[in-house]
């Protein structure tokens, strides 16, 4: 086995057997860049330790959820990384594993297994993370949790330490990429920096010569940059849903501006519709919140049932949100929806959710 990181990538999609102990590396189920990129580096770094270790990283998240990552899609682009090659939650059956008594977890990015995983808890051997002890993992494993800013700081130090020369290539694009964006460019201001983020970044800049704030930026910029996304990607990219009373409320937070989403999509809300049915709502609202260059709220309400449209407008209309329409003549199918700007910027999707669901219950 090659200890080159892009074969090892490449090889284990067609490695994956159940007939051998599998040593699975998993991040936690919000899978943030984080949590995936240290994944993908802890299980490289122990199989860059030892050859005969079997060890997979899992992504926590269904293929299909990838791309809306927007970070990590630049990042791991930019590492060379193909996630053709990753191996995402619907690629490998856990249970079967362990039922052949095969598995060993290590969490990396959390200490305590998702309740998805919550019948692996002896299979758990390792832990680097950098959250709260929750202590809830079986006695005598090995464990790193330090409260720095960021996981991969933790597996940065260890491929410093054992191995050097890996950190040159695209191993170090990713640890630096992501404790960049994790600490906001190591700024103290931000709060989340310490010093040992700051030396595992320092040190890989140093080897590699990437450019901090040209990274940070462009990281930064791809977080928030969802021009790759249709209709149905950017209402399900940051969702929320709720039953309020008979009513089952969902809420997306959409980066983009209504107008350029119309003009986008002028679909737009036969995508609300296909998106409502599949979910089985009967209430869809698109909280949309950018800075261009003020920061600035809308929102979209999409309902279908004409009665129960008309008195959740009129609340909403007459509630403090500070609605006022947005023209939206030339949207097809219009009549079903409603577009806004929202004058009350401090009305988020938290804060509007308790106000709705008391409407709704009524
Ligand atoms: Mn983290």
């Amino acid at each position: 086995m090659s200890n080159n990181f892009k074969t090892y990538l490449k090889n284990i999609k067609n490695d994956l057997s159940y007939d051998k102990p599998m040593t699975v590396v998993v991040g936690n189920e919000a899978a943030d860049l984080d949590s995936m990129a240290t994944a993908v580096l802890y299980a490289y770094y122990l199989k860059s330790l030892d050859g005969a270790v079997n060890s997979v990283p899992l992504i926590n998240i269904p293929r299909a959820d990838f791309k809306l990552r927007t970070e990590a899609v630049y990042l791991f682009d930019a590492a060379g990384i193909d996630s053709d090659e990753l191996i995402f939650a619907e690629d490998l059956d856990l249970k079967r594993l362990n039922d052949k008594d095969l598995l060993s977890l290590i969490l990396v990015d959390h200490n305590k297994l998702s309740t998805a995983h919550s019948e692996f808890l002896n299979c758990i051997t390792g832990i680097l993370d950098h959250h709260a002890d929750e202590k809830q993992y079986p006695e005598g494993i090995f464990t790193d949790i330090r409260p720095v800013g960021s996981a991969s700081t933790l597996v940065g130090e260890l491929f410093i330490k054992n191995a050097e020369e890996t950190v040159s290539g695209p191993v170090g694009t990713l640890i630096l990429g992501t404790i960049l964006l994790d600490t906001v460019n190591l700024d103290p201001d931000a709060g989340r920096v310490t010093d040992a983020d700051s030396a595992v970044a320092e040190k890989i800049m140093a080897i590699t010569g990437l450019d901090r704030k040209e990274l940070f930026d462009k990281l930064q910029f791809e977080k928030f940059n969802v021009s790759s996304l249709g209709s149905y990607d950017l209402l399900r990219k940051d969702y929320k849903e709720w039953q309020m009373g008979s009513v089952k409320c969902g809420i997306g937070s959409v980066l983009l501006p209504v107008e350029d989403w119309i003009a986008k999509d002028p679909g737009i809300v036969s995508a609300c519709e296909k998106y409502l049915k599949e979910r089985e709502l009967d209430v869809l609202f698109a909280m949309n919140a950018f800075t261009n260059p003020e920061f600035t709220r809308q929102i979209v309400v999409y309902i279908p049932d004409e009665d129960l449209r008309r008195k959740t407008i009129d609340f909403l209309e007459a509630s403090d949100l500070g609605l006022s329409e947005i023209d939206s003549t030339s949207v097809e199918g219009s009549e079903k929806c409603a577009f806004y700007n929202q004058a009350n910027l401090g009305i988020s999707r938290k804060k509007l959710q308790p106000i709705i669901k008391d409407f709704f219950e009524k």
